[in-house]
């Protein structure tokens, strides 16, 4: 099946990324944005584009120097070789399963995160805490949905416990099967935007993507023969072209993100105590039993939740791990890059 881009503004090219060429690199250059990224190449396209290259990374080993979903990239206009990653408005990574501590990229240049909940048991304030920090720290637009508001007789409840979670905060409580209900989402779905979705396995993610996806198919079956005749490749596609313009990542690393330097993330999440921390006497208070905590007194006085205050610590902590683990091995692959680097020389020489 083949993308229908026309401009490069269907993509999402907009001034953030022109203002990053010369009009001179467009004379042997081509933007192009990473659909697709395999062990081996990257599918890549375009307006009138849509290949494999080779992946793109960086030599001296700096982690976010390589290409992943949603990247743009410029590419060669001959020879279709990747020659520079163009800066990213968002970036979504994380600590690769196993026991290496190396970093995965997972999406990048999301506009909108759609994070998904639903009206029963998982819903979990930590939780929505936790993806929210994600967002927020990476500057994408967050709006929650609650699913499965049909098994409930107080969707309302649910929805009003999660407008508190943040002053202006969207939350749209639906039936993940029904179109109609989906069709609410439609509004961060407009041309050129990218759009992800996280949550826990079972609140209905797949559903809500069957229902979004469904539509584009009947906007579009004209132009879908593919389709008819069976030419379906089971290879996920990870960007799908909705039918109002947007784009959907769908990517199975956005259910495992943990929080890796998401320190300004925290701070809006949780702008209440961070606030409060400004007022404690000791400027390094860890707020448990220091005197004049502003933390501690607020509790006391009821103006601050203690669960809150927990979760706050907990994902604070975890952030300070993660982030510590992030330096020590950006250290250590510089210092691995430029001996590369020398060997490599020497070697010529
Ligand atoms: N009644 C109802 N069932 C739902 C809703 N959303 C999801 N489900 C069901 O919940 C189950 C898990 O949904 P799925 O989309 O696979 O969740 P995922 O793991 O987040 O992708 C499926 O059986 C869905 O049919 C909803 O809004 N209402
Ligand atoms: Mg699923
Ligand atoms: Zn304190």
């Amino acid at each position: 099946m083949t993308y229908k881009i026309s401009e490069l503004a269907d993509l999402g090219w907009d001034t953030f990324y022109s203002s990053q060429l010369d009009p001179a690199d467009l004379d042997t250059q081509t933007p192009v944005k990473v659909a697709e990224v395999h062990r081996n190449n990257l599918r890549v396209v375009g307006p009138t584009l849509d290949c494999l290259v080779p992946p793109f990374y960086d030599e001296d080993g700096d982690d976010e120097a390589q290409a992943t979903v949603g990247d743009w990239l410029l590419i060669d206009s001959e020879t279709l070789q990747p020659q520079r990653l163009l800066d990213r408005k968002s970036l979504f990574k994380r600590f690769a399963p196993g026991t290496g501590r190396k970093i995965q990229l997972i999406a990048a240049n999301i506009d909108t995160l759609f994070i998904v909940s639903s009206c029963n048991q998982d819903f979990n304030v930590a939780r929505l805490e936790r993806y929210l920090t994600l967002a927020l720290d990476a500057d994408i637009l967050a709006v929650l949905v609650l699913t499965k508001a049909d098994l409930t007789d107080v969707p309302q409840d649910y929805e009003e416990d999660a407008e508190k979670l943040l002053p202006n905060l969207t939350v749209l409580t639906l039936d993940a099967r029904d179109a109609e209900d989906v069709e609410r989402l439609l509004p961060w779905c407009g041309k050129g935007q990218t759009v992800a979705f996280v949550g826990s396995s079972g609140v209905g993610k797949s559903t809500i993507i069957n229902t979004l996806t469904g539509m584009e198919q009947i906007a579009t079956r004209d132009v879908r023969e593919d389709d008819a005749k069976g030419r379906h490749t089971t290879t996920s596609r990870e960007l799908h072209l909705l039918h109002t313009g947007g784009w959907l990542l769908d990517t199975p690393g956005m259910r495992e993100l943990q929080l890796t330097d998401v320190k300004a993330g925290l701070g809006e999440v949780f702008a209440d105590i961070t606030k409060l921390a400004q007022s404690c006497h000791f400027r390094d208070c860890a707020h448990e039993t220091e005197p004049r905590c502003a933390i501690s007194t607020a509790v006391k006085a009821g103006e601050l939740d203690e669960n809150r205050l927990q979760r706050w610590k907990k994902l604070l902590a975890e952030d300070n791990l993660n982030t510590e683990s992030l330096t020590e091995r950006r250290a250590r692959d510089k210092i691995f890059g430029r001996l590369t680097k020398r060997v490599k020389q020497e070697t010529k020489k």
